[in-house]
Parts: structure tokens; C-alpha cells; sequence
């Protein structure tokens, strides 16, 4: 306190300046790969971390603070307790249970149905201004149960989505095509999972349709080889888990990613789960799953038209179908 001698007549800080606040649920694999990639992007000046496990939390937490030599200046704070949340910009949730060998896909969603009951709650109590963006899987189910508990408006209710699986699928596109994947413009819609949607017909390579890109190099191709392309993005979670045992840092650099856009109200555009009853023809009840949409300060800003062709809208429409087909036995 008394290290610095205090200037004279000193003028009080800006109070145009704002403390931003993100809180992580959940410090598993997942929610620390998240937090640390917020850290070095250096976007926000409190990051809370909440889990069950109080002792796992401390250790991450003093595991990261020993870090501040080497980080831009960050409180880290942590608690079992969701008052530490209090007054955060952005909730993110990453806790979940896990699958047990054998266990129906339903009933692993009914066990996460009650842990958001005692998750969402307190985190709207504590932030009521919030945006709660949800990674826990399965997310688009997750974001929709969300929505429901914490009574936000959509807006400000965000599933992961797609974010990842559309990374991935710049990924193999930059790969296949020996380009940056900055420049390869790709979107991955619909469910986060085995229903996603590809859309070719809107891909762009610097500018550039991938399918006359491709046409100009004269690469040969097929329908096939794109899906497969799609396939492989869709196979690629199955096997790094059957690799590693879990998937982190692609997980925590996206929604690092949809942080900072949000925080920082960069207005950029993500595949993000969001309500989508309304949008692309899909209805037959609410609905989260990924769609390109705008994020900013207040959350999702809007969802941009991309023109689908037929199929590309069929299949949407049919992974809104396979979404509500689980969400309607969940009884919420
Ligand atoms: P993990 O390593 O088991 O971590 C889960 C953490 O949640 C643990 O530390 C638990 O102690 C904690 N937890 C459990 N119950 C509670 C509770 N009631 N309150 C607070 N904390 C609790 O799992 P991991 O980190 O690997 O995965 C977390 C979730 O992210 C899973 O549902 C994954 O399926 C999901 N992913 C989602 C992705 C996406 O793209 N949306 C990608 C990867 C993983």
C-alpha cells in the first residue's frame, strides 16, 4: 500500500473505463484451457473460477497466479462459492458430467439438466447483466436449458457451437489447399455434432469461391472429397479424445476467441448457438444451434443471411429437427 508515495492533488481515475469481469464454471480440462488463453490476450481484468472440487480450484488458481511475472496484469479470484462471480460481464460454463461407459446420451443429459439447475441460478443472481456463453456438451441442448433457467433474453444466451468444429474445417481446408487458415472463410452450422452442416457453397478462399478456386488450380474434385472433408471435421473431436482422453486447447482458444469479441465488441462474425427459431426456415419450436452470427457487447447482434442452397437448408432444417427431438423429452 505505502510502496509508492502518492502524487499530490492525484485526479481520480476515468470512470469511463471498465472493469471487465469474465467467471469460468467448471476448471476441468476445458475450463482451464479457456482460462488461460484469456489471460494472454490480455481483455479483461478479473477472471473468476468457480468448480466443486475446492481443492483442484485453489491449486488452478495459485497454479496461474504464480504466472503474473509473465502475463498482462489480471486478478484471478476463485471460489466454490458463485459470490465471487458477482458482477461479471461474461459467465462462461464448462461444467459437466461426464459420459459413463454405457450410459444413454439422454440420461447423460438429464444428469447435466440438474447440474445447470444449481449452476445458472446463482451466476444470474450474482451478474444479472451477463452473457452466459455455454461449452458444456451437449452444448445447443445445454444453451437451450440455459436459456430456460436464467430467464435472460436470448440475446444474451450463446452456445459454443460450431465455433470449433468450423476451426477445424478451415483447418483441413487450409491444409488441403497448402493456404493460411485465416484466409479460408468456412462455416460449419447446425448442431455441434454428428448433424453439422457444412456449407460449400459460401466458402471463400481470400476472397475467392472455393469451387472456382478450386476449378483455377485445377484440383480435381468431388462432392466426395468435400465430405469428406466434413467427415473428418466431425471425427476429428472422437479422435483426439481417443487420443488424449479429452480435447482442450482448440476448445479454449474459440471460446477465448468469442470472449474477446464480446468483451472487446469487436462485432465479428462466429458460428455460434444461438435461438434460431426464425431464421433459415427453421421452426417447429425454440431451437439453439449454430448459425453465423454478429457478437458484441450485448451479446448476439444479429444472424447474417448466407445464401444456402437446397440441400444445405434441408440439412439444417433436419438438425433442428434432431436437436428438438432430444430437447422434448427433457421435460423442461
Ligand atoms: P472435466 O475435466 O471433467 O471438467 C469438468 C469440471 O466440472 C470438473 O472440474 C468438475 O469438478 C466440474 N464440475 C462438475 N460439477 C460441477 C458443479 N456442479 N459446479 C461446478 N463445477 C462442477 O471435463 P472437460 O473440461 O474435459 O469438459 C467439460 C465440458 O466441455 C464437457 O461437457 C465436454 O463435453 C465439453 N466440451 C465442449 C466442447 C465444445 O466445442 N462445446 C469442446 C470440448 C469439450
Amino acid at each position: 500500500q505505502t510502496f509508492f508515495k502518492p502524487i499530490n492533488h492525484a485526479a481520480p481515475p476515468s470512470p469511463t473505463k471498465r472493469h471487465t469481469k469474465i467467471s469460468v464454471i467448471g476448471t476441468g480440462n476445458v475450463g482451464m484451457a479457456i482460462a488461460q488463453t484469456i489471460l494472454t490476450q490480455d481483455f479483461v481484468e478479473e477472471l473468476a473460477l468457480v468448480d466443486a472440487k475446492a481443492d483442484k480450484l485453489r491449486g488452478e488458481m495459485l497454479d496461474l497466479q504464480h504466472a503474473a511475472a509473465f502475463l498482462p496484469r489480471t486478478k484471478i479470484l476463485a471460489s466454490v462459492d458463485y459470490a465471487v462471480t458477482a458482477g461479471s460481464d461474461l459467465c462462461i460454463v464448462t461444467a459437466g458430467a461426464r459420459q459413463i461407459a454405457g450410459e444413454s446420451r439422454l440420461n447423460l443429459l438429464q444428469r447435466n439438466l440438474s447440474l445447470f439447475k444449481a449452476i445458472i441460478p446463482p451466476l444470474v443472481k450474482y451478474s444479472p447483466d451477463c452473457i452466459l456463453l455455454i461449452v458444456a456438451n451437449p452444448v445447443d441442448i445445454l444453451t437451450y436449458v440455459a436459456w430456460k433457467l436464467s430467464g435472460l433474453p436470448s440475446n444474451r444466451v450463446i452456445g459454443s457451437g460450431t465455433n470449433l468444429d468450423s476451426s477445424r474445417f478451415r483447418f483441413l481446408l487450409a491444409d488441403h489447399l497448402d493456404v493460411n487458415a485465416q484466409d479460408v472463410q468456412a462455416y460449419i452450422v447446425g448442431e455441434h455434432g454428428d448433424s453439422s452442416v457444412a456449407l460449400w457453397s459460401s466458402i471463400s478462399v481470400g476472397g475467392v469461391p472455393i469451387l472456382s478456386f478450386l476449378e483455377k488450380q485445377q484440383i480435381a474434385y468431388e462432392k466426395e472429397t468435400l465430405e469428406s472433408i466434413h467427415k473428418e471435421v466431425v471425427d476429428s473431436a472422437y479422435e483426439v479424445i481417443s487420443l488424449k482422453g479429452y480435447t482442450s486447447w482448440a476448445i479454449g482458444y474459440s471460446a477465448a476467441n468469442l470472449a474477446r469479441s464480446i468483451i472487446r465488441d469487436q462485432r465479428k462474425i462466429h458460428p455460434v448457438s444461438v435461438l434460431a427459431k426464425g431464421f433459415y426456415g427453421i421452426d417447429g419450436g425454440d431451437v439453439f444451434l449454430s448459425l453465423p452470427a454478429q457478437l458484441g457487447r450485448g451479446g448476439v447482434l444479429g444472424v447474417t443471411n448466407i445464401h444456402l442452397n437446397q440441400e444445405e437448408s434441408h440439412r439444417l432444417r433436419n438438425s433442428a429437427k434432431t436437436i428438438l427431438e432430444v430437447q422434448s423429452q427433457l421435460g423442461i
